[in-house]
């Protein structure tokens, strides 16, 4: 079906405007919107005829598309832009039939923004290229040993002390509540839910400096030492703003009363700000807190997010402790191959009638380089091309009934990232990877790495339309047009 500047969208809903601007971007031809139910393209949204963010699209002599709801529009919608194409005798969609919905409810990608800072654009750029392959969760990790980046008015000097640097003297930043407020806005415009994450009771150097008397003195461990020298990174001290990027020697005081008054304030900021369900407490790598009290505080801080009225949410590690609050979601980030206890401690929090989000790091992990000599990214869970990205099954890794897996989520932590075009090296292509493993069926004729490669080849005039910086990685076939 050709288009050109005559072709007229027809709709009831946001999407309208959203398809049009793309198509803009794309072909430079600005399509009408028309209030007449003859526009070559049809966009509306029947209740119940899919499945949740299902949708479906026909393409003949002319486009539409039917959601199941605003989620499923939009998804339609992003599955009609991939398939417009260029050729000799202009532009034109793609003939097609399509019924869709998702597999699994979570599809997740995270954002380190505690590492490095990213602003209020650069996160509304983020949201725009995920939310394209349907991504609806947003997780953004919110604090870390280097520093604090949202504003808490019970707190003030998180921001005012805490925030300035990010790793390696960067500048660093934080997002006032307003900001914070217009990236939840923005995401839900593009149906993606926000997840807080404050990381507790390690990972909290920044809050020391901050408030000195949350915070243990640093506790080296022998890695931290090793990697630190071979990195020419500086050792973590008490107080100061801490430029390294080593993990494991911070811990909030376990046994102090203030520092629940301080989770609690700070989780209830974080939950009035946030409608979704969800707030993220961390509990990862806290290698400098016993283990008894690591026990403790997981008991308390759960149950502290409980009472604010939200679902808490932590790293697999807190599954270590006996009694988190029942319905805690652990998100895994172990490898395909369970090590030593993650598998039990990811386990427990379907015993305690939670669920689990799927962040297997030799696989999810959108920092790993994807080869030894690719310039950014880490390798400590291997190096991750994007075909290993690609082929992994979320309810194969541990032993848990497939319904507890809630989904998957994607995290890029930032140490080596500066810029957004960085993140989007080492996001594009193999996010793509993980929004399939997370929206198709597992069993289907075109779920393969042929088909893939191919399919995803095809979004590069997208992408660059889009100005995302992906790395044309030379296992897939790149379109040129
Ligand atoms: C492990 S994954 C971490 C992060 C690092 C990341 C780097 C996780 C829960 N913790 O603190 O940024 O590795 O890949």
């Amino acid at each position: 079906m050709p288009i050109t500047a005559t072709t007229r969208v027809h709709g009831p809903s946001p999407a309208v405007a959203q398809l049009i601007d793309a198509v803009e971007r794309r072909t430079g031809i600005r399509l009408s919107a028309t209030d007449e139910a003859s526009g070559e393209i049809e966009l509306l949204i029947d209740h119940g005829s899919s499945a949740p963010e299902g949708y479906t699209l026909e393409i003949g002599e002319r486009a539409i598309i039917v959601g199941a709801d605003e989620a499923g529009l939009f998804y339609g919608v992003q599955t009609l832009l991939q398939l417009l194409r260029q050729d000799d005798s202009g532009w034109a969609l793609l003939g097609a039939d399509v019924a869709d919905s998702p597999r699994f409810p979570r599809r997740g990608v995270m954002l380190d923004v505690a590492r490095h800072f990213f602003g209020v654009g650069d996160v509304k750029r983020f949201i725009d290229s995920t939310s394209a392959l349907k991504f609806n969760h947003l997780h953004l990790h919110l604090s870390d040993d280097q520093g604090w980046r949202v504003h808490i008015d019970a707190w003030p000097l998180l921001t005012e002390r805490a925030s300035a640097t990010s790793v390696g003297g960067d500048p660093g930043g934080f997002y006032t509540k307003a900001d914070y407020r217009e990236i939840v806005a923005y995401a839900a415009s593009r149906h993606m839910i926000v997840i807080p994450e404050i990381d507790l009771p390690g990972h909290t150097h920044a809050i020391g400096v901050a408030y000195p008397e949350l915070v243990e003195a640093p506790v080296l461990n022998d890695n931290l030492i090793a990697d630190s020298a071979r990195l020419g990174q500086p050792l973590p001290v008490a107080g100061e703003t801490y430029l390294g990027w080593g993990v494991g020697h911070s811990s909030v005081r376990i046994h102090e009363e203030r520092t629940y008054d301080f989770v609690r304030d700070v989780v209830h900021e974080l939950a009035e700000m946030t409608p979704g369900a969800y707030i993220h407490i961390g509990g990862d790598e806290s290698l400098g807190t016993p283990q008894a009290d690591f026990d403790l505080f997981a008991e308390r801080a759960t149950a502290i997010v409980v009472e604010a009225g939200k679902i808490p949410m932590a790293w697999h590690e807190m599954g270590s402790a006996t009694n988190i609050a029942e319905g805690t979601v652990g998100q895994y980030w172990g490898k395909t191959t369970p090590e030593g206890t993650h598998a039990e401690e990811a386990a427990h929090f379907v015993e305690r009638g939670g669920a689990l989000i799927m962040s297997a790091a030799d696989v999810t992990y959108l920092d790993m380089k994807y080869a030894e000599d690719f310039p950014l990214g880490l390798t400590w869970a291997g190096t991750i091309d994007v075909r290993s990205a690609y082929e992994w099954e979320p309810t194969a890794v541990l032993d848990v009934p497939d319904t507890a897996i809630l989904g998957v989520e994607a995290p890029l932590w930032s140490e080596t990232t500066r810029t957004l075009g960085e993140v989007e090296q080492l996001v594009f292509p193999r996010a793509a990877a993980q929004a399939e493993v997370a929206w198709s069926p597992r069993e289907a004729p075109e779920r393969g790495w042929e088909s893939f490669r191919v399919r995803v080849g095809a979004l590069a005039p997208l992408w660059k339309a889009e100005g995302i910086d992906f790395h044309p990685a030379d296992e897939i076939p790149w379109s040129a047009r």
